[in-house]
């Protein structure tokens, strides 16, 4: 069998995270998530299957991947493979347009782009629904970049029921401005962060329960294009989930100075009347709802402070698709 299929993924950005398994071997998450999908960054992935190859070969970014990220890769092709009904070896090449690790959420946009490329070359052609349940074995966030606009992933309780659904184009005033403060690989992983925060941290069960309550007036803050209730509970959220992990043993901290400082500022700006809120994932960068019609005010008060180079505007992505 030689198949072979080139994809483009978005990145996507959580409004309320996902931030612990329930099932590690499976990849369920212990609460449902909800993201925003960029069309700022993106991966591109090739896959072909070569009948002359002995091995799995991954490219990333131009350098050949050994060790860790490519084990990673080659667990993830069996999944396909086994369910295609073959074991002809993989060459894939892949181009992330976003800076790697950086708590960008690149592994989210990776995973997409391979799973999407995967389910076109193996000729398994499932649907956007079985898909997500599968990229989410790669990449939990990854489950959600199948769709454009806001997206859940509804947590289920089997491999079948864990998987993302659309929920609005979010074709309508809004946007994110991203701060990039450090492109540097994180110290921990969000995989060893968020094991060590379920196992160690006393703050983890009202972390799970909130989450539900928050999932639930989200979607109706979403319906109505409501950015203040939207940035409200996104803000609070991303701050409870960097709560469980100070109470983490040993404890974790993502954030530097200038983090505190871009959420000052922030705060300074919705002081003055303009809708913006912020969220921060497994990394100090500080990404910043708001609507796309205070887009460049916004961009032009950060930019008082941060070098132009580490500002970046985005608006709503869209799903995967075949390049
Ligand atoms: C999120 N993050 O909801 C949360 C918020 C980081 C903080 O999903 O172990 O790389 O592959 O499922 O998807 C990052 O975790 O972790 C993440 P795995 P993933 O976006």
């Amino acid at each position: 069998m030689e198949g072979r299929a080139k994809v483009r993924a978005y990145s996507n950005i959580a409004l309320i995270k996902y931030w612990g398994k329930e099932d590690e071997e499976l990849a369920i998450p212990m609460n449902s998530s909800l993201s925003m999908t960029l069309d700022c960054f993106y991966t591109e992935t090739e896959v072909s299957f070569e009948k002359d190859l002995d091995r799995d070969i991954f490219y990333l970014d131009g350098e050949e991947e050994s060790a860790s990220s490519l084990k990673r890769v080659i667990d993830f092709l069996d999944l396909f493979r086994k369910e295609a009904g073959i074991d002809t070896r993989a060459r894939v090449t892949s181009e992330n347009f976003i800076p790697t690790a950086a708590g960008l959420a690149s592994s989210a946009s990776g995973f997409a782009a391979l799973g999407g490329a995967l389910n076109i070359a193996t000729g398994l052609n499932m649907d956007m629904k079985e898909l997500s349940s599968y990229i989410r074995r790669g990449s939990g966030s990854g489950t959600r970049s199948v769709y454009g606009g806001f997206v859940e992933w509804q947590k289920g309780n089997s491999s079948e029921t864990s998987y993302a659904v659309k929920l609005d184009d979010g074709d309508w005033d809004v946007a994110m401005v991203i701060l990039v403060l450090n492109k540097n690989k994180k110290a921990i992983s969000s995989r060893e962060g968020m094991k060590r925060t379920v196992e160690t941290s006393p703050f983890y069960r009202g972390w799970v329960e909130n989450a539900a309550t928050d999932i639930v007036d989200m979607k109706k803050a979403i319906e109505r294009r409501d950015i203040v209730s939207m940035g409200e509970i996104a803000e609070r959220n991303s701050l409870m989930m960097h709560g469980t992990m100070l109470g983490a043993k040993p404890p974790i901290l993502y954030w530097q100075k200038e983090t505190l400082e871009a959420m000052d500022l922030v705060r300074g700006l919705r002081e003055r009347g303009i809708p913006c809120y912020f969220t921060m994932d497994a990394g100090p960068n500080v990404k910043i709802l708001c609507k796309k019609s205070d887009s460049d005010i916004i961009v032009g008060e950060l930019s008082r402070t941060f070098d132009n180079s580490m500002i970046i505007k985005s608006g709503i992505g869209k799903g995967i698709t075949e390049i």
